[in-house]
């Protein structure tokens, strides 16, 4: 389709939903706001660039084994500038630790510093993207036994609270360097395969390591800390000492950022419902959004009742202002960056299609127990041409519109990844 008719089908599209009072330029504007943390892991299935040789761990996978996945963090940059070339909107990146570049010297986590992501920051200034950051307590020697922060061991403890403090402050120069606070997660495998004879003592073991690595204030206009709970991993399918719980109460009390992670829960559960839940006493959310699939299988996001959901959620609330979303999900079957783009513009299409809701006339159908008329007009609406406007919206923002972005990258898989055997 050629712009003007893209541009017909929209000036349409935004009639229908002017009869119903929805501002389709307003929705657009929104939606042009939010943005989205991209996670660098899906380039390079969560490797990093140690090279160390420990393979990945801490119950976490990712299957497949697709040509071309990122060796260097130079081809990882270079894939990621692909994918935003073809996301609508301005987007920010999420980085781990181990995606440190060290120049070929071995740095241990503990003593990781801003320096070893200058490069990551220069690329992110160039770029106009901002940062987002997370300490690795996987994939390394003091995590063989499946224990960091709640280990029995001090000395494991230890190394891991030192990690996660020199994150933070990894996190607070992203902050400053690039003017946007980083959210910086806290995510640890800590659990067991099977019963333990004790659940309490890890849970005050973890709680102490916290309380250890966030007790120096770190001015939140730089750093934001969050912290990241899942239901059970590989190899932790009967006790995971982060819980959803556990860190429902420490996000509470210590009035830090709470991570959902929507695949971190019983199958048939769904973070939507818990969101304004929790928003009653967390400031703000971090959002890690993937899809389960019969478990916490990190598949590329589609466009699912359940992603929908959410974005109904963070527009009907008005939480957009206090919800960081990032994607997580490694996915290594398919082209990784197909995967970044398929992800990203489905979890946009979800939030533009929950902007462009009738709002208003919803919630008067709450107030006046007029369910008819509520199920009536929300089954009307998923008929609305609203992929007319999200057409419009790639067009706006300068990206291929449609399913020609895939053009991209099938070209630059033909060019560029089929060199990296
Ligand atoms: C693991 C968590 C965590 C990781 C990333 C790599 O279950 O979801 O967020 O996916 O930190
Ligand atoms: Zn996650």
């Amino acid at each position: 389709m050629n712009d003007q008719k893209i541009q017909q089908a929209y000036e349409l599209a935004k009639e229908r939903y002017a009869e119903l009072g929805v501002d389709t330029d307003r929705a657009l504007q929104t939606l042009a706001q939010i943005p989205l943390s991209l996670h660098c892991w899906q380039g390079d299935d969560v490797t990093g660039f140690e090279n160390t040789g420990d393979a990945l761990s801490g119950g976490i996978a990712a299957t497949g084994n697709y040509p071309g996945k990122a060796r260097t963090a130079a081809e990882l940059r270079a894939d990621l500038d692909l994918a935003y070339r073809l996301i609508p909107g301005k987007h920010r990146l999420n980085l781990h630790a181990l995606y440190a570049e060290t120049g070929g010297a071995r740095v241990e986590r503990n003593e990781l510093r801003p320096e070893q992501f200058a490069a990551w920051i220069d690329w992110a200034k160039q770029n106009n993207h901002a940062l987002d950051f997370n300490p690795s307590l996987f994939s390394h020697p003091q995590a063989a036994s499946g224990f960091t922060l709640a280990s029995y061991d001090k000395g494991i403890r230890n190394f891991w609270i030192e990690h996660c403090i020199a994150c933070r402050k990894i996190g607070e120069a992203f902050g400053r360097e690039l003017g946007s606070a980083c959210v910086t997660n806290i995510w640890i495998p800590d659990g067991l395969k099977d019963t333990p004879a004790n659940r309490r003592t890890p849970r005050e073991l973890l709680r102490n390591s916290l309380d250890t690595i966030l007790a120096e204030k770190i001015d939140r206009q730089y750093n934001l800390d969050a912290v990241e709970g899942k239901l059970f991993g590989l190899g932790s399918e009967s006790y995971v000492v982060g819980s959803h719980e556990f860190y429902l109460g420490y996000a509470i009390t210590n009035q830090i950022l709470l991570t959902l992670d929507t695949g971190h829960f019983h199958p048939t559960e769904t973070i939507a419902d818990k969101i304004s839940a929790v928003m009653l006493y967390v400031d703000e959310l971090l959002l890690h959004v993937s899809r389960g699939v019969r478990w916490d299988s990190d598949h590329v996001v589609t466009f699912s009742d359940d992603l929908q959901l959410i974005a109904q959620e963070l527009v009907r609330g008005n939480y957009l202002n206090r919800v960081h979303i990032g994607l997580d999900y490694f996915d290594a079957s398919i082209n990784r960056i197909a995967a970044w783009v398929i992800g990203a513009r489905n979890t946009l299409r979800a939030l533009l299609l929950a902007l462009l809701e009738p709002s208003s006339q919803l919630r008067v159908c709450d107030v006046m127990g007029d369910y008819t008329s509520r199920l009536a007009l929300l089954e009307e609406l998923k008929g609305m041409p609203f992929s007319a406007v999200w057409d419009y919206f790639c067009l706006q923002q300068n990206v291929p519109v449609g399913y020609c972005f895939m053009d991209s990258i099938k070209e630059y898989e033909g060019r560029e990844l089929a060199k990296r055997k």
